[in-house]
């Protein structure tokens, strides 16, 4: 089953591509246990009303995650500049739907073995005043071992930081994947590099802070240049491109 899964995302990801302007790289997957104890952690780390697996699905014994990283010419277009391009814009829309259906498939076909399996949306699932979710998709995917988080706050995979994270909760039981011994960021392994916060265009992040809020109204300037577009596109993602985690491992091959 294990495999299917795999299979059916990477497939899924692929045919998903012919009809979209983004096109995206092979998908990252990895497994939890529903019955991991750091999910509890994130009613510390996040907030008290953080879900745990258990709250969408009583009988949950695996969180699905999945990374589905850009291509290149959707990070290049995003590495200059104030305001966000107009293609990460598309690409943000064109990969919730992704995540959208290819979740409502990833449920039927689980349905269809005898299982179940819920979801969370990829994005606006958060209160607009503390900014917080109680489904922090990024944590789901550091405790499956999709990647670690770095000082630009995103989850660092093996296909870097840029791209997004869709999770499913079922009653299948997968292995969990091992997580990773090493810290991927470069700062938070030797306290090196640090090219995220100088590439915040708002002064929002920094080393030592990171400010949410005006993280949070850049994005919705953004929003506002490009309403033309179909839904609310609060977008960003400055300290995303263009820098060494974005597409890759940032310290190589040696993890
Ligand atoms: C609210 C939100 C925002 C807010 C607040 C961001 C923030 N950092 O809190 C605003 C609007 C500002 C925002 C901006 C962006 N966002 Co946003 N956002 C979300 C949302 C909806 C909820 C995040 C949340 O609850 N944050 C609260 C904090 C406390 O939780 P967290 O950041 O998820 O996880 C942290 C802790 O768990 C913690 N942690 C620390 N120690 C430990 C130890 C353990 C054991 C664990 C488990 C966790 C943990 O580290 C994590 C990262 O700092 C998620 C979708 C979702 N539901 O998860 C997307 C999401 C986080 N956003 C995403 C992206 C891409 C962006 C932008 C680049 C915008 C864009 N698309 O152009 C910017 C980047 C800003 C930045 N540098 O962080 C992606 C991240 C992909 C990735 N590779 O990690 C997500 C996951 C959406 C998705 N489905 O892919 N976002
Ligand atoms: S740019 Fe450097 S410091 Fe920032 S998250 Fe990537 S590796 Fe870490
Ligand atoms: S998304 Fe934009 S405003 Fe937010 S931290 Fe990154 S560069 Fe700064």
């Amino acid at each position: 089953m294990e495999q299917l899964i795999r299979k059916i995302i990477e497939e899924f990801t692929t045919a998903y591509n012919h009809s979209t302007d983004t096109g995206w790289e092979k998908p990252l997957v990895a497994f939890a246990s529903a019955n991991d104890p750091l999910f509890a952690r994130l009613r510390e780390l996040v907030s008290p009303t953080h879900e745990m697996p258990h709250d969408f699905l009583p009988e949950a014994r695996t969180v699905i995650t999945y990374f589905v990283p850009f291509k290149n010419r959707v990070i290049e277009s995003n590495k200059k500049g104030y305001f966000s391009s107009r293609t990460w814009a598309v690409a943000y829309i064109e990969t919730n739907k992704l995540i959208a259906d290819l979740n409502r498939h990833l449920q039927d076909m689980l349905l269809g073995q005898g299982y179940r399996a819920v979801f969370v949306p990829a994005v606006h699932n958060f209160n607009q005043e503390t900014l917080l979710s109680d489904w922090s998709h990024r944590s789901a995917a550091y405790i499956a071992g999709l990647g670690t988080f770095g000082l630009n706050r995103m989850l660092i995979t093996v296909k870097g930081c840029c791209g997004r994270i869709g999770t499913l909760i079922t009653d299948l039981e997968l292995p969990p994947t091992p997580r990773f011994q090493k810290e991927l960021c470069l700062y938070m392994a030797d306290g090196s590099c640090g090219r995220c916060a100088k590439k915040c265009v708002n002064q929002a992040l920094r080393e030592n802070n990171f400010d949410k809020q005006k993280c949070y109204n850049l994005c919705l300037e953004n929003a506002e240049r490009l309403k033309d577009l179909e839904s609310i596109i609060d977008v960003c993602g400055k300290c995303l491109a263009g820098v060494p985690c974005s597409a890759k491992i940032p310290a190589g091959e040696n993890i």
